[in-house]
This record gives C-alpha cells, structure tokens and sequence, in this order.
C-alpha cells in the first residue's frame, strides 16, 4: 500500500515540470533559489506601465493587442481610466523595455513603473 502512494506522489511531480529534468539545470539560471523540483512556468512576473495618449476607451484594445503580439507575454489588462497596463510576462523571452518599446511604436507613449513595492 505504501508503495503505490509514492508511486503516485512521484507521477504527479513530474506530471507539474514542463521541462525534462535533465534539461532543466542547464537552461535555469537560479538554481540556487528555486531548485531543480520547482516548475520554471511558474517564474513569471508582473510589471505595469503608465500609459499617454489614450484617447478614447478603445485605444486600449491596440496598446493591448500590441503587447500581446510579443513572446512571452502572457496576459495583458490595460486600464484606460488609470492610464495604466498591467503585463504578465515571460523574463526568460521578453524583457519590460521590449514591452515598453511595443507600445511606443504603436503611437502610444508607455512609461515603466514599479510594481515591486506595491506588492
Ligand atoms: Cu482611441
């Protein structure tokens, strides 16, 4: 009987690594904090930006579809009231400037702002 529970206890946390075990020290440059065990797809991470010259609500329908357009970003909520984007991203594939420089070329103005300590 205990057996099968580890058995099982084994199945599922390789069921949660996307990534083959071997591969993954190589590719993973925090080894020290997250371990081999930790599943990489969780290390995304938040960023918001200040946005200018929205100008009517459905500009934020092109800043997002703009920063969506982008690997490794994963969601986008633009909030055209705060003048605001909030980006969940990929820092493997896509670093905050990149998505600051999307939404410049669009015609819009994008600004980085912290969210770390709003945290
Ligand atoms: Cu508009």
């Amino acid at each position: 009987m205990k057996k099968v529970w580890q058995i099982a206890a084994t199945t599922i946390l390789l069921g949660d690594l996307t990534i083959a075990p071997m591969t993954l020290p190589a590719s993973c440059g925090c080894s020290t904090t997250c371990g081999v065990t930790s599943a990489h797809a969780a290390e995304s991470q938040t960023v918001d930006l200040a946005l200018e010259g929205l100008t009517c609500a459905s500009c934020k329908f092109a800043v997002k579809a703009a920063l969506k357009r982008l690997d490794g970003v994963e969601q986008v909520d633009v909030n055209y009231e705060e003048r605001k984007a909030t980006v969940v991203y990929d820092p493997e594939k896509v670093t905050p400037q990149q998505l600051v420089d999307a939404v410049n070329a669009t015609g819009f103005h994008a600004e980085l702002r912290s969210s770390a300590d709003e945290k």
